[in-house]
């Protein structure tokens, strides 16, 4: 049954999804992917694999890419590689494998509240969460939203402190003229098939510098230094061959696909900035975004609608919007319920997290469908009062 009546059926046909995978060029994949099966060499140190970790790295401006499996797994070698311990501050506003990555490595997370506007670490609430067992910060740089890196920094140097940036959302985005990756000691990004570009599954370590390369290196690759020499700890971390090669034939796309994101962007500022209670997620300024992130904020007295009401009208359309990273880390197991986790004030994250809401974007929706989605907010604002008794009415089995 459609929301609206009157239009005989959910808007779109289709489920229209936050972020469905960017694919590269057919022809290029499936030649690299031919001559993998030809060569017979699909993982372990492969020259498509190298080939990934030349193009990031220069992409990125930094020395060294160091290619895994998925972009947690970077953390979690990023965070033993630093040699992280006791406990490490990050928000508790990101995804759960950010403070997972930690917890895993028998390092107790410490979750920090946000700055309001740019949803990044605030240095302040960080400064007053160190404790003599902090070895590191971990900020996220959300929805490729840059962090305050020099207060960041700064706070770092003074006390002594690593800075690992989970920067799993800024492929092909840059601050102040500095492409991420380079930024603290070390920063992690995700390949994931949902990210702007994708192995599949996949992630990196990115930085400058060449001792904490090596070891990631080793590390990947259960410590081998030989064929029967093991000089370092280990684990598999390793991309296998055919990912790589989705990711070398993605390259060349991204700016067309960063374009593609940034046009989408700014329809949704133009549809949705004269809405009441809808607000488009600002960049902090310096940012480069890669746009892959469509993020709104819904204030609820002014919409006329919940965002959670919003989300579940938006459902019923087939626009599957995502509620990205509700109810935030502090409020999932294990983190919840052990006195274990100290927390600092969370008040921001809580308010924000209530108010957010990821809209459809990427290559999969185009610039009408972009509009079509805006104009159906629209829609639910003028119409606010009808969809709320709608849903006070539905029937349960829905
Ligand atoms: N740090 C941060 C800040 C992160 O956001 C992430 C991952 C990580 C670290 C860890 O990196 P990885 O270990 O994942 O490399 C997704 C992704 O699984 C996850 O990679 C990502 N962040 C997170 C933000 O989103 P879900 O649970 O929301 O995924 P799912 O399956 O609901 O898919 C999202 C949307 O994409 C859906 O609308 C369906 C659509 N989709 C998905 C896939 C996989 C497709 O259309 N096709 C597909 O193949 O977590």
């Amino acid at each position: 049954m459609s929301l609206f009546l009157d239009h005989g059926g959910p808007r779109f046909p289709q489920i229209i999804h936050v972020n469905q995978p960017n694919i590269a060029s057919r022809e290029k994949f499936m030649s690299f992917v031919n001559d993998i099966l030809d060569s017979r060499w699909l993982t372990n140190d492969g020259p498509y694999v190298r080939q990934l970790e030349q193009l990031v790295a220069a992409h990125h401006d930094v020395r060294h890419c160091v290619a895994v499996c998925n972009g947690t797994i970077a953390l979690q070698l990023a965070i033993r590689a630093l040699d992280l311990k006791g406990e490490v501050i990050l928000p508790s506003f990101t995804f759960v494998a950010t403070a997972h990555a930690l917890e895993w490595q028998g390092i107790t997370p410490v979750f920090c509240d946000v700055d309001p506007d740019t949803l990044t670490m605030d240095p302040h609430r960080a400064e007053e969460l160190i404790s003599d067992r902090t070895s590191a910060l971990l900020p996220v740089h959300l929805f490729s939203n840059a962090c305050d890196t020099e207060a960041i920094e700064n706070l770092a140097r003074r006390r002594n402190l690593q800075v690992l940036y989970d920067a799993a959302h800024c492929f092909g985005s840059s601050f102040q003229g500095r492409k991420f990756g380079g930024f603290g000691h070390a920063e992690i990004f995700s390949f994931h098939a949902t990210k702007i570009f994708n192995t599949f599954e996949g992630g990196a370590v990115l930085t400058d510098d060449d001792e904490l390369a090596s070891r990631l290196r080793l590390m990947r690759n259960f410590g081998f230094t030989g064929y029967d020499r093991v000089d370092h700890i280990g684990t598999n971390a390793k991309l296998a061959e055919i990912p790589a090669a989705q990711g070398c034939a993605l390259m060349d796309d991204v700016p067309g696909l960063i374009l593609h994101n940034m046009e989408n962007r700014s329809i949704y500022l133009n549809e949705l900035s004269s809405i009441p209670g809808i607000t488009l997620f600002p960049f902090r300024p310096g940012l480069e975004s890669n746009g892959q992130y469509a993020v709104i904020f819904v204030d609820e007295a002014r919409f006329g609608l919940s965002r959670d009401l919003l989300y579940d009208a938006l459902w019923e359309e087939n626009v599957r919007a995502r509620r990205y990273f509700s109810p935030g880390c502090h409020r999932m197991e294990p983190y919840a319920s052990s006195a274990r986790f100290r927390k600092g004030d969370l008040s921001v994250t809580e308010s924000r997290l209530a108010e957010i809401l990821c809209l459809p974007t990427g290559s999969a929706v185009s610039a009408s469908t972009a509009r079509e989605i805006s104009a159906l907010i629209r829609e639910y604002h003028e119409r606010a009062i009808e969809v709320a008794a709608w849903y006070r009415h539905r029937p349960e089995s829905r």
